[in-house]
């Protein structure tokens, strides 16, 4: 079928509106129109060519809208069925099995090599091949293919504006402190970055009852968006030449958790620094390839501290978003502050705006039927 997809053709350009061939639904595929799809920084890693990702491509994986077509082999989800499309696992090594399909074993060609794992594509321009699959999905279009492990029937009550970034920024950031860190009531956090990801581990820690909510962000108004969202002390890092030490002078023995969502070395570091004995840093933000782990094994020995990666929250989304979707509607999880919709066609446009700072979670909408 012809659809409409998002395509950037070379490492840093802009995305092209173009008409491309969409194959149909094979056996174990879900064909999906797209409703309205997230803009993650990954995605932006992806399309400057700091991921790896063959060009040309499609990218985009935070997609939410409806089923159309189901193959042979799919009994979980039927045509007009809701949906939220996350990243696929294969629900069947040990990593799945226990609950933690963020570290399935086959994550990479599941997600992240271009293609189906048999080496066919599913999308063209003319002869030529366009990479897809991207988080198993590859949303910047009005249709495509996902699975039955990386698609989540949706209630009738959430728009899709609403669902589409549970799929990846707000499960990182709100399942990263909620399950990963699991911080304890009363115990305090410091975030670091507040985009979508920061802000939506502020509202994980709020909810977590943390007593100490220290959020570090450049931009003023989103300084004001993490004090709305449960933030009880911000730090200006362009106005803090050490970090480490505003943190300290708000807590002097240390904060019990630190989430970077950054990847800066320097950011890295200093959070190492601010954290107390038996503290943990999880780390969810990219860093510059070749970063070594920050601060001194020394210390970490000596201070009981740990150091983790985190990815997608550490989320097993069947069970995590409909938690998510339950503190949504109970008003714990105000998305609508920071998400902002722009049409699917203004693309550049609202990666722009974000880059800017103009706004935090930037959803593109499309036409329904
Ligand atoms: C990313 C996190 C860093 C590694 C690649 C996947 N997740 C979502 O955007
Ligand atoms: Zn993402």
């Amino acid at each position: 079928m012809q659809i409409t997809a998002a395509v950037v053709r070379e490492p840093g350009a802009n995305f092209t509106l173009e008409a491309v061939e969409l194959d149909e639904p094979r056996a174990d595929e879900i064909l999906v129109r797209i409703a309205a799809v997230g803009v993650c920084h990954t995605d932006l890693v992806a399309r400057d060519g700091v991921m790896p990702f063959s060009m040309p491509a499609v990218l985009g994986h935070e997609g939410a809208g409806t089923v159309e077509k189901v193959g042979s082999a799919v009994t979980k989800i039927a045509p007009g069925d809701r949906v939220a499309i996350i990243f696929r696992s294969c629900g069947s090594c040990d990593r799945c099995g226990s609950g933690d399909p963020a570290y399935c074993y086959t994550m990479p060609i599941l997600n992240y090599i271009g293609m189906r794992p048999d080496g066919s594509t599913a999308i063209r321009h003319g002869d030529i091949a366009i990479s897809y699959n991207f988080f198993g999905q590859s949303s910047f279009a009005s249709h495509t293919l996902a699975y039955e492990r990386n698609v989540l029937k949706l209630p009738d009550d959430i728009p899709f504006e609403i669902a589409a970034p549970l799929g990846c920024g707000v499960q990182t950031g709100a399942g990263g402190v909620m399950l990963a860190l699991a911080c304890p009531r009363n115990s305090s956090i410091l975030i670091t970055g507040g985009g979508t990801v920061g802000l939506s581990a502020v509202m994980g820690a709020a909810i977590q009852g943390c007593r100490t909510i220290i959020v570090v962000e450049p931009h003023a108004a989103r300084r004001v968006l993490a004090q709305q969202l449960g933030a009880t002390h911000l730090i200006a890092p362009n106005e803090c030449p050490d970090l480490a030490a505003a943190v300290r002078a708000i807590l002097p023995n240390g904060v019990d958790y630190a989430f970077d969502t950054t990847g800066q070395p320097e950011i890295l570091t200093a959070a190492m620094g601010a954290l107390a004995p038996k503290g943990v840093l999880g780390i969810v933000g990219i860093p510059p390839v070749g970063t070594p782990m920050p601060g001194q094994l020394g210390v970490v020995l000596q201070l009981g501290q740990t150091v983790r990666g985190i990815i997608e929250g550490d989320s097993d989304p069947e069970f995590f978003l409909p938690i998510l979707i339950d503190h949504w509607r109970a008003g714990r999880l105000p998305l609508e502050m920071l998400i902002h919709a722009f049409p699917f066609d203004q693309i550049n446009h609202a990666i722009l705006a974000q880059h800017q700072g103009d706004c935090v979670k930037v959803v593109l909408t499309l036409p329904s039927a």
